[in-house]
């Protein structure tokens, strides 16, 4: 028998769990045709990620515990504003190269993720992102392992950080995504094949 790894992943936001402001909103450019919103209410940005989030979603995945993921996810923002564009990110069984747990549900550890690569870079429709910040084509090096052995569920916890936040598709990727994002940061039309779990 041959094990094959399991390298990418792809999540569509709509099969997720929701909380707080979090909803559906349909959206012929979105995978499914539903985006995820949490609707602009002009709260001031989150300093930091909430242990305890009221708003928030939810997915369930089956990562394969020999892989290193990288961490992609397609955004778009209420009026293309850049007040409107940015989550914070945490993990259930999320671990780092030796073995440590990171940005994990319940604690204030979180990948930040905008839309808008730098202040003036601007934003338009769609755009694939990670948590790195400042300037264009900027690519993170964050990686992610999961301890989760045998097919165990891990998650993804997606909290708001700036309301008017949209988002429709995730990806964990430890080859083809792995250092080049799916689709373009902005006015990106890319839709992936969801993985069934
Ligand atoms: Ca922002
Ligand atoms: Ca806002």
């Amino acid at each position: 028998m041959t094990i094959v790894p399991t390298q990418e992943i792809v999540l569509h936001a709509s099969q997720a769990g929701l909380a707080g402001a979090w909803q559906p909103r349909l959206d012929s450019t979105a995978a499914g045709e539903v985006a995820l919103w949490h609707p602009n209410a002009n709260a001031p940005k989150l300093a930091a990620p909430l242990a305890n989030p009221t708003h928030f979603f939810a997915l369930d995945l089956v990562p394969d515990p020999t892989q290193q993921y990288k961490l992609w996810i397609r955004l778009k923002a209420e009026g293309n504003y850049w007040a409107n564009d940015s989550v914070f990110v945490q993990f259930d069984g999320a671990v780092d190269a030796a073995g440590n747990s990171i940005y994990q549900v319940g604690t204030t550890s979180a990948l930040a993720v905008n839309l808008e690569e730098c202040i003036g870079c601007g934003e338009s429709g769609w755009g694939w992102r990670d948590d790195a910040w400042g300037a264009k084509g900027i690519v993170s090096r964050v990686m992610l392992r999961f301890s989760n052995v045998n097919g165990a569920r891990a998650g993804i916890w997606i909290q708001t950080r700036e309301d008017g936040v949209m988002i429709d598709q995730v990806v964990l990727s430890s080859n083809k995504y792995k250092t080049t994002r799916p689709g373009a940061p902005k006015n990106d039309a890319v839709i992936l094949e969801r993985t069934p779990f």
